[in-house]
């Protein structure tokens, strides 16, 4: 799906501010409509937001079940033959939304979005009410997935498989656009190096249009290349390539019949090859982080203040590079990191797959809880096509993406989990040839047990010797680490090894002579340990921490106000390894820059 952009043809309207909020006393309303005249009893919501911090009610707190969103808003006042269309960014987790009581659209998936074109149900510069039905509960259907059990109250409790919490709500902007009638509706952009020159093939999608021409304008928007038809190949002579740490961004103006769209993109490349990851043909390492869309009170809503922060933060510790661990991040985060030259893997809302086990006794690092139910089963995994489709859709013309992460730590030493990753792994292929793909390997299937791993091109393993084994001490942790990496060298040559978690909890404060667990020095040797063993390995191409900062999660025994294993704190304060870190990393960068 495109991003909204302005252009001559589009017109950009936002319904961001404060809406009506109430949560729906019968779990009825999409059925019943009682929200047809107005929300009876609405308290003010911030949109975007995650609504469970915003207030201080744990009925809103702890919802598990329907929230009901609703404003007015106005047509424009000239819109002609143009259409108008609503479009959210996201809302987690699923969503139905009315006009004037008219259901325009549903959408499952709580990371991506999706829009509806409202022009027939509003009148030209006259009111109207949107409705929005906000649910954010997990299923073994969802993803993330989860289950629901209900406490001897008779309340209901979210279970679910992943760390980090369950916030919900509108969480990125919600827009009303105008467009031609006949419109650009989707833009593919790929590109190749030849010598000094840039190959830019494009595929425009623009149904009953005539006529379908790109111009390619440069970051000053001079106009280098153009073209007609509504698919091509147009030379960039003396190409600008965006580069790690370097974004340049041109850009394809899309002209079909009366639409004009601006479609932003980098010339460069991306390969896997003889263990190494190539960006323009030269290996890169990746330096960063797994990071959450988190902040305190706003919980996972995008807001630019934090957005822009965290790069700088980031460019700070000469990071490079980070994963869009566990779900899709905000568009808007990905325009960024385009334009800062910031190298991204990508990945889908997949965490907590526990694809072999049915039923059981499960742990997910903070609750043991029991259930009998299978788990993951088809129709998840049709759900799961269909995230890596979206999610390929929305991105695929960001250069900063380098990756597709379609899982996170999903169990993988089953012949089961063989058989449900094999198509999924042809679907994000067949959606994207250009880039590489793989998942997120957990701790519990080294390369002895692992049955998925030859499906994908780049090992990314999530390790924690030192922390959930060998807790406190780093010389066995430094031994088992290097035995395992030595262990995937020899079953998998030739591919590369990414590390997309490593790191211990951490109490910013706690200073210990003694450097045992949980204080700063501790986190201070214990990166330091694994920086040492990736550094004797040099199919090893990357080191991306957990986490960037502290962040907030279901609660737990193992949490003290949330997972502590930030480099960073919840308010974005540095714990002692930021400094630390950021020597190495800094160095590595002066280094890359002197070749
Ligand atoms: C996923 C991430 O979202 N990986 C977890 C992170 C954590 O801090 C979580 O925040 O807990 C670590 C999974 C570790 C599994 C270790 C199993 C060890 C068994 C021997």
């Amino acid at each position: 799906m495109l991003s909204v952009r302005q252009s001559c043809s589009r017109d950009v309207y936002s319904l961001d501010g404060l809406w009506d909020f109430q949560i729906d006393p019968t779990d009825l309303g999409n059925t019943d409509r009682w929200f047809a005249t107005g929300l009876p009893a609405p308290r003010s919501m911030p949109v975007p937001a995650s609504y469970n911090d915003i207030t201080v009610d744990n009925a809103v707190h702890d919802l598990v079940g329907l929230a009901w969103y609703q404003r007015e808003a106005r047509a424009p006042r000239r819109l002609g033959s143009y259409r108008l269309i609503l479009r959210f960014g996201s809302v987690t987790h699923s969503a139905v939304v009315y006009v004037d009581g008219i259901e325009v659209v549903r959408h499952d998936g709580g990371y991506l979005p999706f829009e509806a074109d409202i022009t027939d149900l509003v009148t030209p510069g006259q009111p109207f009410t949107v409705t929005v039905s906000v649910d954010n509960r997990l299923s073994w259907q969802t993803l993330p997935p989860g289950f629901i059990q209900t406490d001897v109250s008779g309340r209901q409790v979210q279970r679910y498989f992943h760390d980090f919490y369950n916030y919900a709500g509108i969480h990125r902007s919600v827009l009303l656009y105008t467009r031609p009638p006949v419109s650009v509706v989707d833009v593919t952009v790929t590109t190749d190096l030849a010598g000094e020159d840039g190959l830019v093939r494009y595929r425009v999608e623009a149904p009953g249009a005539e006529q379908v021409s790109v111009r390619i304008l440069d970051q000053a928007g001079v106009a280098v290349a153009e073209a007609t038809g509504s698919t091509g190949e147009v030379r960039v002579r003396q190409a600008h390539r965006w580069q790690p740490g370097r974004g340049y961004l041109y850009t394809l103006e899309v002209q079909a019949d009366e639409d004009t769209y601006p479609q932003p993109f980098g010339i460069r490349t991306v390969e896997v090859k003889d263990s190494q990851f190539l960006i323009n043909g030269e290996p890169f390492y990746f330096r960063g982080y797994g990071r959450h869309e988190d902040n305190p009170i706003r919980g996972k809503a995008h807001d630019d203040v934090s957005m822009v922060h965290d790069f700088e933060l980031m460019k700070w510790q000469g990071a490079n590079s980070f994963r869009t661990s566990h779900y899709p991040y905000a568009e808007e985060v990905l325009d960024y990191a385009d334009r800062e030259g910031f190298v991204l893997i990508d990945e889908t809302a997949a965490v907590g797959l526990n694809v072999g086990l049915t039923g059981g006794l499960f742990g997910n690092q903070d609750q043991l809880v029991t259930f009998s139910e299978q788990t993951v089963n088809d129709r998840t995994r049709d759900v799961h096509a269909r995230h890596i489709q979206e999610l390929i859709a929305r991105d695929k013309n960001h250069p900063s993406v380098v990756m597709w992460s379609i899982a996170n730590e999903p169990e993988s030493s089953s012949e089961e989990s063989r058989a449900y990753f094999e198509p999924l792994a042809q679907v994000a292929r067949a959606a994207d040839p250009t880039r590489p793909v793989s998942y997120v390997n957990v701790m519990l299937s080294p390369p002895h047990l692992e049955k998925c791993m030859d499906l994908f091109d780049v090992i990314m393993l999530n390790r924690y010797y030192g922390w959930y084994v060998d807790t406190g001490n780093l010389a066995d942790a430094e031994a088992h680490l290097r035995t395992e990496v030595a262990g995937w060298v020899q079953a998998f040559p030739g591919k590369p090894i990414v590390f997309t978690e490593y790191g211990p909890d951490t109490l910013s404060g706690l200073r210990d002579l003694f450097h045992r667990p949980w204080s700063e020095e501790y986190q201070v040797d214990m990166l330091d340990m694994f920086h040492r063993v990736f550094d004797e390995f040099d199919q090893v191409v990357g080191e991306q921490m957990w986490n960037f900062a502290d962040f907030q999660t279901a609660p737990g025994i193992i949490r003290v106000g949330g997972n502590k294993k930030g480099m960073f704190t919840r308010e974005r304060e540095p714990k002692a390894a930021a400094y630390a870190v950021r020597q190495r990393w800094q160095a590595q960068a002066r280094k890359e820059g002197s070749r």
